[in-house]
């Protein structure tokens, strides 16, 4: 795979402008609940393109080993970008900011096991401090969770697959991720596709308005209306709130952003490559069906989201998954480009 491609750089006041911000942040230090690896440490010490990859998708989405497989590719994609990844999770009652192949493959065998959690900002407290209890927990990050820690150990951009959102029926149920909530707090930027449609997305946008989160989506030359993705479709049918045209632009609001101290996150949402995509037509009936299976089973709160991609995956006979890769490996290229435009701006 080639290293990136160049991008030409349109404007360069955009880069005289930048030096007036740098505040400089007091980021959290490595503790009895919080590791940051070396080499992560290292790379933000010296102002290298860093990005944060969440574990909820190698706990509860891929099996091992499957789980282990993806968390190293999307690591190599990272370095053949020019980035240095920083894999988020908890092992064994301690945040791990960056973690070594032999963390990332005991993280990931761990999948499926009963003190092996789904982990958002709520759960930190608790999995850390049970430790001193005595129970050792395991755990893959959210987007929220995941986004709380990079924060705090001063990463500024996260590459993943698929957002949580506002759940259909959550005008009753109200079950809207904490991912929402977690972008409106923390200012990390987020490249995904969107979210997957077995969410309320027109709701979801109306959220992260409320939350004062910016949302953009990549256009890639595409004039006129561009639609919010849906994960493996490019199309939702809910145009974006704003569009950008590359990783430049995309860095430029980051940096804009912080220096005007704007504390909430940034979601860029990156359509799932034209050829890898499944039509929206295609996956409405299976996600009605697994929305339906959800309902009648009872999987609600954080088994919710794990049940019904379990069943999205089951019913489509596994044909999601091709398409499932293509976008988190375009994702977390596009995110490690961005943070190396973002690390010009900053120098
Ligand atoms: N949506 C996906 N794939 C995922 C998730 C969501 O298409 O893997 C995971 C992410 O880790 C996300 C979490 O942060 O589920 C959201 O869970 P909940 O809806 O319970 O907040
Ligand atoms: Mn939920």
């Amino acid at each position: 795979r080639p290293i990136s491609r160049p991008i030409a750089r349109p404007r360069l006041h955009l880069q005289l402008l930048c030096r007036a911000s740098s505040a400089s942040r007091r980021y959290l230090t490595n503790n009895g609940f919080f590791k940051v690896s070396e080499e992560v440490r290292d790379a933000i010490h010296s102002k290298k393109p860093v990005v944060a990859l969440e574990t909820t998708i190698y706990t509860h989405g891929f099996p091992y080993p499957d789980n282990v497989a993806l968390a190293t590719f999307l690591e190599s994609v990272v370095r053949v970008n020019g980035g240095i990844p920083a894999t988020i999770g908890i092992l064994d009652g301690v945040a791990r900011i960056g973690m070594s192949p032999e963390e990332l493959t005991r993280l990931t065998e761990s999948a499926g096991h009963e003190n092996t959690l789904k982990l958002s900002r709520r759960d930190l407290g608790y999995v850390c401090g049970l430790r001193l209890a005595g129970k050792q927990f395991n755990g893959g990050t959210t987007i929220a969770g995941t986004m709380l820690l990079a924060y705090l150990a001063g990463i500024k951009v996260f590459g993943t697959g698929g957002l949580g959102g506002v759940h259909r029926g959550a005008e009753s149920s109200m079950d809207i991720s904490a991912d929402l909530t977690e972008l409106g707090r923390t200012p990390v930027a987020v490249v995904s596709s969107g979210c997957k449609s077995f969410l309320d997305i027109p709701r979801t946008l109306e959220f992260l308005e409320t939350e004062g989160v910016g949302v953009s989506t990549f256009a890639d030359g595409r004039q006129g209306h561009v639609d919010f993705p849906a994960f493996w479709s490019r199309d939702s049918g809910v145009k974006s709130p704003t569009v950008i045209n590359n990783e430049i632009e995309a860095a430029a609001i980051i940096h804009a952003q912080n220096s005007l101290q704007i504390s909430s996150g940034l979601l860029f949402a990156n359509p799932c490559p034209a050829e890898s995509a499944i039509p929206k037509d295609a996956m409405d009936s299976i996600i009605e069906e697994a929305i339906r299976q959800a309902d009648a089973s009872g999987a609600s709160g954080k088994d919710n989201t794990p049940f019904i991609l379990s069943k999205i995956k089951e019913l489509s006979g596994g044909k999601s998954i091709p398409a499932n890769r293509a976008l988190i490996e375009s994702n977390v290229r596009r995110a490690t480009i961005v943070a190396r435009e973002l690390a010009v701006l900053e120098a």
